[in-house]
């Protein structure tokens, strides 16, 4: 019999090399060439302590489908937390959810300014962009064709952080009454959490080379991921109080369909696998 996958060790080894990568990747403030101290603040926030687990699940898709995590890979997949990064920056602004707090540290208006705080998000955003195409370049210098699945994660992510995903999500969650039915709490979660969760997996199998069987599977795992994990951050944060019974049965039912997903991989799917069964816990 195989050892028990060991995810904690897993994470701990990628999540380092996902730090690395965007510490060695964003550019550096040099006084005088960082007018309103803009790269400073990007900086503050992208590299402040988050679980990085929008590239992790990138990166545990193409481990799955056993493609090596080379440089291309690692920069598509890293480009996803910049995105992610932009919204968190985004929405602590006072006229979202206005917070002063993120991960354990005030938050970026709080230490550089409202204006400037925008500023970093729109930077992080567009960053995110110039990543995935810079990734697609390396991964196809000596030959052209490879940059296609690039083009297509380029695709991925407009689609899942814009009008079909987050962006959409946000206006809904701010324009809209508190959901109100498990119905209405799974389509908020589906857009403003889920699409980027989603494009995360769907990324990592995309730019591994994935046949549109595995895929489609990825793409369910990753749907099924995301919106369980609103609804457990919902359960920790006492939200939508009124839904928490059927919100942890909807986590217990979305984590079990996101491990059903996995059923025509084998043992390289173990991150994924772990990862799912590890937000099942929090039902
Ligand atoms: C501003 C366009 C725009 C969108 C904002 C994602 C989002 C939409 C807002 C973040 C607010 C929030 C707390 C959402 C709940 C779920 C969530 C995305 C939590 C933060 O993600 P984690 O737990 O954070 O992965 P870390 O800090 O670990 O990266």
């Amino acid at each position: 019999m195989s050892a028990p996958f060991d995810l904690s060790a897993w994470v701990r080894v990628r999540r380092t090399e996902i730090e690395a990568l965007l510490e060695a990747r964003l550019p550096q403030p040099v006084a005088a060439e960082d007018p309103g101290r803009l790269i400073e603040s990007m900086r503050y926030s992208l590299l402040s302590p988050g679980k990085r687990l929008r590239p992790l699940l990138g990166l545990a898709a193409a481990e799955a489908l056993g493609h090596p995590l080379d440089e291309p890979v690692r920069v598509a997949t890293a480009a996803i937390e910049l995105v992610h990064c932009y919204s968190l920056v985004h929405d602590d602004l006072p006229a979202m959810d206005d917070d002063d707090l993120r991960r354990g540290r005030p938050t970026n208006h709080k230490v550089y300014g409202d204006a400037m705080a925008i500023l970093a998000g729109d930077g992080l955003l567009t960053l995110a962009f110039g990543w995935v195409a810079e990734a697609g370049a390396l991964a196809s210098k000596d030959e052209p064709g490879k940059a296609l699945p690039y083009l297509e994660a380029t695709r991925l992510l407009a689609e899942a952080s814009g009008l079909s995903g987050m962006v959409r999500g946000q206006a809904r969650d701010l324009g809209e009454p508190a959901p109100t039915t498990m119905d209405e709490a799974d389509r908020l979660h589906a857009e403003k959490t889920g699409a980027l969760f989603r494009a995360a997996v769907e990324i990592g199998a995309v730019v591994a080379g994935a046949a549109p069987r595995e895929r489609a599977a990825l793409a369910r795992f990753g749907q099924a991921y995301g919106v369980a994990f609103q609804h457990a951050d919902d359960l920790a944060d006492h939200e939508h109080a009124a839904l928490a019974g059927q919100a942890r049965t909807r986590l217990t039912d979305l984590t079990a369909e996101a491990v059903r997903a996995l059923d025509g991989f084998g043992p390289s799917a173990a991150p994924l696998r772990a990862l799912a069964e590890a937000l099942a816990r929090q039902a």
